[in-house]
């Protein structure tokens, strides 16, 4: 479609004034160029199948020291400790083969633990905490090296599905036999308390939102037996489900600790419901790899190995490889500066402003660390709260905002307003950053620059927008009004919220501020610490936010439904208010029933034509504002083995779930002594800690 055509187009859709696309306006175009840069390797495609199955072997292992406690009387042997058929990692698929036991990894993180209660929806810290306790019902992170042709989510806790004829409904098998840290058996019990207790009790938030709409609006749950679940949907074949019953979403809790606090079944509160696992009860059953068997606030979270962990090697050999887990409790930066120091042992380096002397460091021979980047994943919106009945509970301000953000020409004026180029170089010049419009990827499997509409800088096109919108500076002090009968023609003035816990955040939301200030509009910063940043998110309160994109503007298929306000809590900037209504704009409107469409299809083509449909509504009409984008890199300590090549920081998931910690090892002759509790396993759930055998 010709440059004219798209903005007379544009005009017709948006419904702004033709007037303001032509005085002064500097009309879209397609994204300009992104500077090549080139992921330091490449994964290895296979089928999900190589990676690991499920079957039972002749014999099992385990380290001599828990061995220890069989002999003890204080577990069973390991071969009761198993599921009859574990999930079998194949060794082929091991870059450096079987591994030996022993040794830690030395996580830093800057997040905090609020306690162990996800189900609840606290936050354990984030930096792979929640991701190591938590195991879900399917596994996409490391689908990054899954060959296009066998795309789907991996098997995990859900050991297959047979989807029913019409595709109506979708039968779940579970594991069967696997138990949770504690030797309580994990069932659809687990299955049941999720869904009806923590997904469909609306007084129930878990981390990360999961709602019924996450699953499918109109979703519903019945047990068939201990190992086997069914879900019905309300269309045919909605595939995405898939992706929502991985990390993030569909991870059931343990339900023989959590029953007994939660309302329904005599917990005092939901709010005590929430509380009742403080960092500091110890032993939280889980059906992760290691165990929380120690916490020193503002210093560390130390885990165990889980005695009763469902996977293993090919050899038998019962996993992980390595018996404790550290989580130091810092900062995000310093995480990078520990791994290239060598005395941390893991980071995603994310913070662009920390590359250069990440890069100048691990470009030592000597450097304890291997720094590898991967594709442009990381990447920054500036987002509008689209509600404009109430969502949040604006004070007159923040409602007078909220109706700009409403507005087409303001949001056209705001992202005219932004000088991509300066932002992406305020973190680090070279050819890392690059010039995000907004919405998907470039880069990335569903992307199209065609349909990818970019505003250009131009401070003289932001004010003929926001001059279109109503706003001019009636009182000859720099800044735009209101137009008399709103505030009665105050300043307008934007509160911009952002995480304190990250310098990129910060560099970003100054930068915002600042260009925005040379357009004429007054942004002043609300800038949060991780947990509260999330908070007032969720709560809808802020005008605007800095937000680092999640997945699904990477893969599209992970995180679907959070693509568009599919439902009432779907999308991060626009909520329904409390009494349930979500006051959409036509486009939307538009946007939601193209996701939905997409989640339904089963067509390749028709999937593709929908992202395109998605990626012109969204940019032309501004929905996020797109920032920078550039590549992380993955840091990890020379002394691990088995890290999969070309491993990303960010695609469906972190690079905590993505290299699969639990196969990871120290060769014995690396190993360091780096661990606090050795010989020691997690004791009873609300125990003092760890303990040895007897
Ligand atoms: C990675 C990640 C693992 C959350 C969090 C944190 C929270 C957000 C986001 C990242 C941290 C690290 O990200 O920055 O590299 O280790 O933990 O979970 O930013 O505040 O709410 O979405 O994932």
């Amino acid at each position: 479609m010709k440059l004219n055509t798209r903005v007379a187009v544009a005009t017709l859709l948006l419904g702004v004034s033709p007037a303001a696309l032509t005085a002064q306006i500097v009309e879209p175009t397609t994204p300009p160029p992104a500077p090549a840069f080139d992921a330091q390797g490449e994964p290895v495609f296979v089928n999900r199948a190589d990676i690991y199955t499920y079957r039972a072997l002749d014999s099992y292992a385990e380290p001599d020291f828990v061995a220890a406690f069989v002999a003890a009387g204080q577990l069973p042997p390991v071969a009761e400790r198993l599921p009859a058929e574990p999930l079998v990692y194949s060794t082929a698929n091991m870059p450096d083969g079987v591994g030996a036991y022993g040794d830690v990894m030395r996580h830093v993180i800057g997040g905090r633990p609020e306690g162990w209660n996800f189900w609840g929806g606290q936050t354990q810290g984030w930096g792979g905490i929640d991701i190591g306790l938590t195991e879900c019902l399917t596994r996409t992170g490391p689908l990054f090296t899954v060959s296009p042709d066998d795309l789907e989510p991996m098997p995990n806790l859900a050991r297959s599905w047979d989807w029913a004829e019409d595709g109506m409904s979708l039968t779940v098998h579970l594991i069967e036999g696997a138990k949770w840290s504690d030797g309580d058996p994990f069932d659809t019990e687990d299955i049941a308390f999720y869904w009806n207790d923590i997904v469909m009790n609306p007084d129930v938030t878990p981390l990360m939102n999961a709602t019924q709409d996450t699953y499918g609006s109109g979703t519903t749950l019945e047990v068939i037996d201990a190992y086997t679940f069914r879900m019905n949907f309300t269309t045919a074949f909605p595939e995405q489900v898939l992706y929502a019953m991985a990390y993030g979403n569909f991870c059931p809790g343990p339900s023989h600790v959590l029953k007994p606090v939660h309302p329904t079944y005599g917990g005092e509160s939901y709010d005590a419901f929430r509380n009742a696992f403080p960092p500091t009860y110890l032993n939280f059953p889980v059906m992760g790899a290691w165990v929380p068997v120690e916490y020193r606030a503002d210093d560390i979270v130390v885990m165990r190995r889980n005695p009763y962990y469902w996977k293993v090697d090919d050899a038998g050999n019962q996993l992980p490889y390595l018996n404790e887990m550290h989580y130091r409790l810092s900062t995000w930066a310093d995480r990078d500066v520990q791994a290239v120091a060598g005395t941390g042992d893991f980071s995603n380096l994310e913070q662009a402003e920390n590359y250069v002397e990440s890069l100048r460091r691990a470009a030592d021979p000597a450097a304890p660390a291997r720094l590898a980047f991967g594709p442009r994943t990381i990447g920054y919106s500036l987002y509008f709260n689209f509600s404009g009945n109430g969502w949040g509970e604006p004070d007159a301000r923040g409602q007078a905002i909220r109706d700009l953000n409403r507005n087409a020409d303001f949001r056209m004026g705001v992202t005219q307003a932004l000088d991509r180029v300066r932002l992406g170089e305020s973190l680090v010049k070279g050819p890392f950053t690059v010039q995000y419009p907004g919405g998907l990827y470039a880069g990335t499997s569903f992307y199209d620059e065609a349909s990818t509409v970019f505003y250009p800088y131009s401070l003289d096109s932001a004010r003929a927008h926001f001059e279109a919108a109503g706003l001019t500076d009636t009182d000859g002090n720099g800044f735009l009004n209101h137009p008399a009968d709103v505030l009665g023609g105050a300043d307008v003035q934007v509160t911009l919220l952002a995480n304190t816990d990250y310098q990129t955040d910060k560099n970003l939301a100054e930068g915002v501020v600042a260009m925005l200030e040379e357009a004429g509009i007054r942004v002043s910063l609300n800038l949060l610490t991780g947990n509260d940043r999330d908070n007032a998110m969720n709560a809808g309160r802020f005008d605007w936010m800095v937000f680092r994109n999640a997945s699904e503007m990477i893969t599209v298929v992970q995180g679907t439904t959070q693509l568009a306000a599919t439902g009432p809590r779907t999308l991060r900037h626009h909520n329904a208010n409390d009494a349930g209504a979500l006051d959409l704009l036509p486009f939307e409107q538009e946007l939601a029933d193209t996701v939905n469409a997409f989640i339904t299809s089963r067509d390749a083509d028709e999937r593709v034509a929908l992202m395109k449909d998605y990626q012109r509504i969204y940019t032309e009409n501004v929905y996020g504002a797109g920032l920078t984008a550039y590549p992380g890199a993955l840091i990890i300590n020379k002394r691990f083995s088995n890290i999969p090549a070309g491993a990303p920081i960010f695609m469906y998931n972190w690079a905590e779930d993505n290299i699969m910690r639990e196969r990871v090892f120290v060769a014995a002759d690396a190993q360091a002594d780096h661990e606090l509790h050795p010989g020691t396993l997690p004791g009873a759930p609300g125990s003092a800690g760890p303990v040895s055998a007897n």
